[in-house]
């Protein structure tokens, strides 16, 4: 059997991609540089996986920002207003990824979301109204292709397929377009570009279609038909069509309409159990590519399993038939192990990064081609570190368990129901109508970051540290004072990335020190890793808020960040279900909770940004068990304190309409809520759905440096009057004010103050 990788990472070990093309856009790199080090980077990444063994190496899944932005270029899906500048192609293609503003241009970046459930962010195409196509004149993946050739090394290219591509786009603004129906425009074009890709030699290319883990419309499934029928003939290369994250058995009808493929690529670690189902619908040529390497966590393959599952599909199929793969593209795990100094050689033993998995899968492959004894001793010693996970102590810590099993019903509910809690919290906290506060952090400063690193590397003392960032609570407490804020934060200046913060403070995970992976563009993110029971060895935020609040004349509010946020940013566990791990951290955090009460924190709020991503990706009974489990265990969290303490939550988007229910659930007290680029009528569910709790629907934008003017805020605020009661009603930034400067941020907030007690005294005077 043949051995494949789907991606490769591609910001390099010490994130040499992020380097460069950050110095590109701060000017410090010049373009020529910048292509050749993308070069450097997809040979290093070609020959890792050549020298691990590997029969299918992936080419085209390099990218400087984002894959499917590739294709936006590549098929010239181009909206005019970054087209229409004459810019060179590199700086068309960042300016739709980032936006640009220099040389009198002035365009914002195209729309960036979640790829599927994963912490990955990528570029949405936008489609005009008569929307045409065409293949950009020295097209990357076959460019790509052919650089890998030069260097001795056969690739397969990897290209998004076609009815993805316009299934994961939308309308531009203002347009109308279905962008399904684009589909007879988009083949020739796709065609066009598989036939230089075998004029070039490529034998095999990747088509990813992902899409068909969703429920897809029939007018979606239908586009299958044509385009595997236009895709197919002696001048095409083999297509094997990838699909990951899910299984694809709601979608067999579609099969037939895929007979020309070669092969078919399903995520066998996901769902494993669509293995026999998948091999009753493949043509009788058709190849089987079997994704049992994790491409979305960091644990080691159990190779006695991996080898079970594709013997499985070989006793159907033959040898010739199965290609042992990864589930998905490596893209989603970090680079390379091997940079890790500083890990338990315990844990260490128990994980795979991307360097690692393409190893993984020429062992098995080679296993089963040769038989076991030609990898004997790799065989072994992955037996013991599987048996080494499952003994170790730090999988299992019985304390933890006994308490999860003493877990009661009420222990999910608040002492009362909301109106009695509001009583008891407006007699003790003593907020004004209107009150206005902030989402947590305030601006991260250079300084912050330097006197961070100082402390990381011991140049600094902690208690040096820790003066620093007292200092640092003291100045954003006197910027409060002077705003005469209502609520006040502490500001965060002591945290890195919030998930990181925790796992750091909790028992039950390891964090390493280079395992960075890609969230978008050139911005990473370095997930801890859950490795056993949690639990909380000693509180982790109470020491600053209390500090901050003995600072302070008013409420100060206790920041956390949620369960299920906690859990979908880290790599999770895979031996035990995700419910359990959420119940877990929800036990942690709910400690937390309570120290933060006594040690007089009356307002704490807790944020679960990451609730909606982890929603399961098809609608029905998964969908409806995740949300029990998920809202179930942040109610656990947050219910130990007394009903004068005031809980709040925060989420960074607006589409909560089909999930308001879940929202509704958790029984925050107060709900703050990213609403100031969307129409306020989205805030009529609350009315419609009779949502008696407090909402600070945000005012204004955070994500741009732009002051709003206090009329603004105030005739945004007129509007949400319009749904919401004025005793309902915070007043609030729509997000964290992390990445802004302070200078626009004093400015913006002075206006909402103003307009926020514009509204206090009309109210009062009515
Ligand atoms: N934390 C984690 N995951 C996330 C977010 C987060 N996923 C969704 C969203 N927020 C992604 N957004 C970002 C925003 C900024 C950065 C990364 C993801 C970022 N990273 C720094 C960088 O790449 O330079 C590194 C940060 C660090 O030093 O820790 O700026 O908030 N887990
Ligand atoms: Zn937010």
């Amino acid at each position: 059997v043949q051995s494949s990788v789907l991606g490769f990472p591609r910001m390099g070990v010490l994130r040499d991609l992020k380097k460069a093309t950050e110095a590109y856009w701060g000017g410090k790199l010049s373009r020529e540089d910048l292509l050749s080090e993308g070069k450097r980077l997809r040979l290093a990444h070609w020959k890792i996986q050549k020298d691990a063994g590997v029969d299918s190496i992936p080419s085209n899944d390099f990218a400087f920002y984002d894959q499917v932005l590739d294709h936006i270029q590549l098929f010239n899906a181009i909206p005019e207003r970054y087209s229409k500048h004459g810019l060179d192609p590199i700086d068309e293609y960042f300016a739709m990824g980032r936006g640009h503003q220099k040389d009198g241009i002035d365009v914002p970046s195209l729309e960036m979301v979640k790829w599927f459930d994963s912490n990955y962010h990528y570029v949405k195409p936008t489609f005009q109204d008569g929307q045409s196509f065409k293949l950009s004149a020295d097209p990357k993946p076959v460019r790509e292709f052919l650089e890998a050739k030069e260097a001795g090394i056969t690739t397969r290219p990897v290209v998004l397929g076609p009815v993805s591509f316009l299934f994961l786009g939308k309308a531009d603004r203002d347009q109308s377009v279905k962008p399904i129906s684009l589909i007879q425009k988009l083949l020739p074009v796709y065609k066009e570009l598989l036939e230089k890709l075998k004029q070039a030699g490529a034998e095999t290319v990747q088509i990813d279609e992902p899409i068909l883990v969703f429920d897809l419309p029939q007018e979606v499934k239908d586009a299958f038909k044509p385009a595997y029928e236009a895709l197919s003939g002696s001048s095409i290369p083999n297509l094997v069509l990838a699909t990951y994250f899910g299984d694809i058995v709601h979608n067999f009808d579609v099969f037939p309409a895929l007979k020309n493929v070669h092969g078919i690529h399903v995520d066998l670690v996901r769902n494993p159990e669509q293995l026999e189902g998948v091999l009753g619908q493949l043509g009788s040529n058709q190849v089987l590519s079997a994704g049992v390497v994790d491409g979305r966590n960091i644990w080691k393959t159990n190779f006695k399993r991996a080898i079970e599952t594709v013997e499985t599909a070989i006793q159907k199929l033959g040898k010739d038939r199965v290609i042992v793969a990864t589930s998905s593209s490596l893209l989603h795990v970090p680079h390379t192990l091997e940079s890790e100094k500083k890990l338990d050689s315990e844990v260490k033993d128990w994980f795979s990064f991307a360097v690692q998995k393409a190893s993984e899968v020429a062992v098995i492959a080679k296993a089963i081609t040769e038989g076991p004894a030609a990898v004997k001793d790799l065989l072994e010693a992955n037996a013991a570190s599987m048996k080494s996970r499952a003994e170790s102590k730090r999988t299992n810590n019985a304390a933890v368990k006994d308490r999860q099993a003493k877990v009661t019903p009420e222990q999910h509910n608040r002492q009362s129901e909301f109106p009695a809690r509001y009583a008891a919290q407006k007699e003790h906290l003593k907020l004004p109508l209107f009150p206005t506060t902030t989402i947590g952090s305030f601006p991260q400063t250079k300084e912050i970051r330097i006197q961070r690193n100082k402390f990381t590397k011991g140049d600094i003392t902690a208690e040096e540290y820790e003066k620093f960032i007292e200092k640092e609570i003291d100045d954003v407490i006197k910027v409060q004072d002077e705003l005469d804020l209502d609520v006040y934060v502490h500001g965060e200046p002591e945290r890195n990335d919030m998930v990181q913060y925790f796992g750091e403070r909790l028992d039950g995970y390891v964090f390493t020190t280079h395992a960075w992976v890609q969230s978008y563009g050139s911005r990473c993110v370095r997930p801890p890793i859950i490795v056993g029971d949690i639990s909380r060895p000693a509180p982790m935020t109470v020491k600053e808020s209390k500090y901050a609040a003995s600072v302070s004349k008013k409420p100060m509010k206790g920041m956390l960040t949620g369960p299920i946020t906690c859990l979908r940013w880290s790599f999770p566990r895979d031996d035990v279900h995700q419910s359990v791990q959420a119940q877990q951290l929800a036990l942690a955090l709910r400690d937390e909770v309570v120290d933060l009460e006594s040690a007089g924190i009356y307002v704490i709020q807790v944020d679960e940004p990451a609730l909606r991503e982890g929603l399961p990706l098809r609608k029905g009974s998964e969908r409806d068990a995740y949300l029990k489990w998920a809202v179930e265990s942040f109610r656990l969290s947050v219910s130990g304190v007394k009903d004068s303490t005031q809980i709040h939550s925060h989420f960074c988007y607006s589409e909560f309409q089909d999930f308001f229910h879940a929202i509704a659930a958790l029984d925050a007290d107060v709900l703050s809520i990213e609403n100031s680029k969307s129409d306020a009528k989205l805030l009529k569910v609350f009315v419609e759905e009779a949502y008696p709790r407090h909402i600070g629907p945000g005012v204004y934008d955070i994500h741009s440096p732009r002051v709003p003017s206090e009329q603004e805020i105030k005739d945004r605020i007129a509007e949400m009057l319009q749904y919401l009661r004025p005793d309902q009603l915070w007043v609030n930034p729509d997000c964290g004010l992390k990445t802004r400067q302070w200078a626009e941020t004093k400015a913006a907030l002075v206006n909402m103050v103003n307009a926020a007690k514009f509204y206090r005294q009309k109210e009062e005077k009515a």
